[in-house]
């Protein structure tokens, strides 16, 4: 995501650098920055919540094509509560405490309840799904996320006839979350799906990456994969989930209506107002490539918008 106060400059340096230069230098800092603070994983925490995934099964709904490297989905994020660089996220969210950490579902529900995230990883199958994320900044990642799907939790929650969309909300925590201090969004960050979108199985909770436990940069300890939308609804760090009856207001749309609608489908025929959404870099490619509708998923979603205009309901 970019933000209209971002300078002009900003944009056009990470168009032009490839990824795959880009990243290399960031990785040889940001590893030089963390052996200087002393911070490494403590070997022990990072066993335990390996094995707190279990097993997992693989999901037919994966993508055939090659895994974008763990190091590169793991530090060239957008996560605004940690700052606004691709690499800040990776440098600052370990004061990020994801456990415990509880999810609240309620709205228009018959079963409103709060979940323990361990619990529900505990009790819920997991399957790892290789998805691609795109982001409306024109680059991609081809992501092997551990999760399952939204639909099984919101099932649970019995949706009453009222719901009609499902609202997200990420931790609202400045201690924990030091971007929250600064107004460039209007906090918690927040998202929304219709009810059908976000029933639909191509839509998960992911709890892991990689088979491992999902590292805070990525949004632990739960956050949102929509893999035909455009990276800025897959929510992270989710604490609260609520159906409603009206379109939920989003963190996005509320801060550029005209440049972040709510639906967000990766659509190669609707531009950003500042640039072309006709082709993707994916991160650790050189070259271009075209820009599939929904990200490549339509045989599956396209029927969720039959006869609507994606031109005005971007
Ligand atoms: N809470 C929160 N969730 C967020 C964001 C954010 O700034 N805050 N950024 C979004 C954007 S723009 C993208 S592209 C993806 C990036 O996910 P990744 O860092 O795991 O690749 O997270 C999305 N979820
Ligand atoms: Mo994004």
């Amino acid at each position: 995501m970019l933000i209209r106060i971002r300078r002009a400059g900003d944009v056009r340096e990470s168009e032009i650098t490839p990824e795959s230069l880009y990243l290399s230098r960031r990785l040889f800092l940001a590893g030089g920055a963390a052996a200087a603070l002393g911070l490494s994983v403590n070997p022990a925490r990072a066993e335990a919540a390996l094995r707190a995934l279990g097993p997992m099964r693989k999901s037919a709904f994966s993508t055939a094509e090659e895994r974008t490297p763990y190091e590169a989905v793991t530090n060239y994020n957008n996560f605004y509560e940690f700052g606004l660089d691709k690499e800040d996220p990776a440098a600052k969210a370990h004061s990020l405490q994801p456990r415990p950490w509880s999810l609240r579902i309620d709205g228009e529900v018959a079963r409103p309840q709060t979940f323990d995230v361990d619990d529900l990883i505990a009790k819920t199958p997991l399957e790892e799904r290789i998805y691609r994320l795109r982001c409306v900044e024109a680059w991609s990642m081809v992501v092997p996320w551990v999760g399952f799907p939204l639909s099984s939790l919101l099932s649970r929650v019995e949706p009453t006839g009222k719901a009609k969309y499902v609202a997200f909300e990420t931790l609202h925590d400045p201690m924990q979350m030091p971007g929250q201090n600064k107004e460039v969004l209007e906090w918690p960050y927040r998202e929304g799906l219709r009810l059908d979108e976000a029933m639909h199985p191509l839509a998960i909770l992911a709890v892991g990456l990689y088979g491992r436990v999902l590292p805070n940069q990525n949004g632990a300890p739960i956050r949102l994969v929509v893999p035909w939308k455009y990276g800025f609804k897959s929510i992270k760090s989710i604490v609260r989930i609520r159906l409603t009856e009206r379109q939920p207001r989003t963190a996005w749309n509320v801060a550029a209506p005209d440049e972040y609608g709510f639906y967000a489908n990766v659509n190669p025929d609707v531009d950003h107002p500042r640039w072309s959404q006709a082709k993707e870099r994916r991160i650790g490619d050189f070259f271009r490539r075209d820009t599939l509708m929904f990200n490549g998923y339509g045989d599956e979603v396209a029927q969720l918008y039959s006869g609507m205009n994606l031109r005005r309901y971007f």
